[in-house]
């Protein structure tokens, strides 16, 4: 598989070195709100990046802000139908499900507004890094609108349903500390989110890919299914993760002592 950078108009697609790729939301005149062509263009990357050698991801926004959610003004001159925005929805939960589920680790770079379906596109993300400027809302309900890309599964997965409900009814803002502590994201930084999050993705990327496929996929399966059958697809997924060829050099490597060791940070 192979990655066609030219064909993308929206998303800025970058690929840096040891793997990692860089795919900015590239609209900051629209404050990076996700039109429908947005949506298909992250379908389309998300859907080939597992098979063309990503081996991380950095998603950003350009500009002031990461994401402004649903493009409320395409969404207000369509007119859609219940059935024309009910398929909308399913382009956005193809995009996120492959995002969750692709099996690439994704760390997104956080900044300014993260609203609406902006949030549901960064709670898709395995890791989020927010800086000092970064707020988050559900901003939904003073819209007139629902969540429709997922906030409902994913947003309630990261706050707790009590917490989505009150940021839905009554617009709550959370930003700083607050939000890392909520697990809206688990690193604030006082710089570039950009920089911390190229930092994580490179990290990430030095893991063998088949562990970081089962880190990126199989944990949020496993959440979907009994303790009985998670239990049961975590010792399949270990079966082939964990006698992979190329984890030999690295057991070689902790048994004759080479191999750096856990130790705490002090
Ligand atoms: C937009 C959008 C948008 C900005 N759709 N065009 N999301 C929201 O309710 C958030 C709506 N946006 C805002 O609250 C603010 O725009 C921001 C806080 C994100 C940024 O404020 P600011 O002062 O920097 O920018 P602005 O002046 O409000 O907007 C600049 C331009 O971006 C302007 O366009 P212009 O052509 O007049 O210059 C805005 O129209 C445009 N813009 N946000 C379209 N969202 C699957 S269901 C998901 C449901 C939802 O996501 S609901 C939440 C929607």
């Amino acid at each position: 598989m192979h990655i066609d950078i030219a064909r993308y108009e929206n998303l800025a697609v970058e690929a840096r070195d040891e793997g990692v790729w860089v795919v900015t939301l590239n609209r900051p005149t629209k404050r990076n709100a996700l039109d429908a062509n947005t949506i298909e263009e992250l379908v389309d990357f998300f859907s080939t990046a597992p098979r063309a050698g990503v081996r991380a991801t950095v998603l950003a926004g350009s500009g002031d802000h990461f994401c402004a959610g649903l493009d409320l003004i395409e969404h207000h001159q369509a007119d859609r139908s219940p059935a024309d925005f009910m398929h909308i929805c399913l382009r956005w939960h193809e995009a996120f499900n492959k995002m969750e589920y692709g099996g690439v680790p994704i760390i997104a770079a956080l900044n300014g507004a993260v609203v609406g379906g902006g949030l549901e596109l960064a709670s898709a993300a395995h890791i989020r890094v927010m800086d000092k400027t970064t707020y988050f809302a559900l901003p939904e309900g003073q819209r007139g609108l629902f969540t429709g890309g997922g906030a409902t599964i994913r947003v309630a997965d990261l706050v707790g349903k009590s917490r989505m409900i009150d940021m839905m009814l009554t617009g709550r803002v959370y930003q700083g500390q607050e939000a890392v502590d909520l697990g809206l994201a688990q690193y604030i930084v006082e710089g570039s989110s950009f920089e911390k999050a190229l930092e994580l993705a490179h990290k990430a990327a030095q893991n063998l890919p088949l562990s970081n496929f089962a880190i990126c996929s199989a944990v949020s399966h496993m959440q979907n299914m009994s303790a009985l059958d998670a239990a049961y697809a975590e010792a399949v997924v270990a079966g082939v993760v964990n006698t992979q060829p190329e984890a030999r050099a690295r057991l070689a490597a902790f048994a004759d002592k080479s191999a750096a060791r856990v130790r705490a940070n002090y």
